[in-house]
């Protein structure tokens, strides 16, 4: 599994040409990864296309949120045969350096796929970037845009327990997440993890772009529970045929996930390296969740939707 992240980390450096300093603290790696190396596949790149095929800019993008599970997302999406899923997360509405690089460089990342398929390409930073919303309006302002969010201070913990092992890997020095929530007794704002769970404050910058109609919010908790029904509002928020079925998916009693069963191929999701998270200590843990509990409302308001976090 240590393999195949630095090979998926080795890969984006190479193909998107980021600063790797950036991406050792940015580049998300979903808490649901997948097991095998195929959603990263370089072979493919160079294989001659199938005819009839050609690459088109996606009809729909998974925008976020950084460990909410748009990986897995992208996978069970990727079951649909109408649906061509790209393999990389691309970053070109975020990173300047790749929007510099045009529109045909964005497009020629997209996976070939045929005139009946939707093209999806998912990039987790897209939700917390201040400029991604208007320059994918700018490229098509009817796209569909796919959200997949969870417990705001579950993401948070899982936000830094990523950054702590990719850390560590790197020999950086680490910190508590006692010493990152809180500075002076007061909760630290500047903290990044924190500032990436304050859906509220993302969601406004999208809605000033996209009608809330062009957003489709995934339940990243009840897609790791249960993944279809989930993903039946996903096909019918695309205007996809129902074609994914509860034969896609197998429970791993072993991992505790679902595991995704389709063209002969079977793929299973687990939490990333299996990390347990860190026992944050339970006063900091209350401060951060009385905190986030203000945010969630104004964010539910506005989404005209609740959600079960607690
Ligand atoms: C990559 O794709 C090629 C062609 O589709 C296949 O032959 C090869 O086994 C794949 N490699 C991995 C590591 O999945
Ligand atoms: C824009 O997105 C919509 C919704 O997915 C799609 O129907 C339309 O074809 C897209 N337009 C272009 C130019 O790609
Ligand atoms: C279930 O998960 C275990 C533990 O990761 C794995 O060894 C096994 O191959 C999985 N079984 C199936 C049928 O996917
Ligand atoms: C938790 O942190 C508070 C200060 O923020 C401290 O007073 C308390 O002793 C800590 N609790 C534990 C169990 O470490
Ligand atoms: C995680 C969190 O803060 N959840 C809160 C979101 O807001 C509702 C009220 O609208 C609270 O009940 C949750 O505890």
């Amino acid at each position: 599994m240590s393999y195949f992240l630095s090979f998926a980390f080795l890969f984006v450096v190479q193909i998107h040409g980021a600063p790797p300093e950036f991406l050792q603290e940015e580049f998300g790696i979903d808490p649901i990864e997948l097991d095998s190396i195929q959603a990263s596949n370089m072979s493919d790149v160079s294989t001659s296309p199938p005819p009839g095929t050609s690459k088109r800019a996606p009809q729909s993008i998974i925008i976020g949120v950084r460990k909410g599970g748009t990986r897995a997302l992208l996978e069970m999406l990727d079951i649909h045969p109408e649906v061509a899923a790209a393999a990389t997360e691309v970053h070109f509405f975020d990173w300047d350096e790749n929007y510099a690089k045009g529109f045909e460089w964005y497009r020629d990342l997209m996976p070939y796929s045929y005139p009946n398929q939707i093209t999806i390409e998912k990039t987790p930073g897209y939700f917390t970037s201040a400029l991604a919303p208007e320059r994918i309006c700018a490229m098509n302002s009817s796209i569909k845009l796919l959200l997949i969010l969870r417990d705001p201070t579950e993401r948070v913990i899982s936000d830094y327990t990523q950054v702590y092992f990719n850390r560590l890997e790197n020999h950086k020095p680490v910190q508590a997440i006692e010493n990152l929530l809180v500075r002076n007794g007061v909760l630290n704002m500047r903290y990044k993890a924190i500032q990436r769970s304050l859906y509220d404050v993302h969601i406004r910058n999208w809605l000033r772009h996209f009608p809330l109609e062009q957003i489709h919010i995934v339940d990243g908790d009840a897609l790791i529970q249960d993944p279809l029904p989930e993903l039946q509002k996903v096909e019918n928020f695309l205007n996809l045929p129902p074609r994914i079925v509860s034969s896609n998916f197998y429970f791993n009693q072993t991992k505790g996930f679902y595991c995704i069963r389709s063209d002969g191929r079977e793929r299973c999701l687990h939490e990333s390296k299996g990390r347990p998270h860190p026992a944050v200590n339970n006063s900091v843990l209350q401060q951060l969740r009385a905190f986030l509990r203000e945010h969630n409302r104004t964010f539910f308001r506005l989404v005209r939707r609740t959600f079960n976090w607690q």
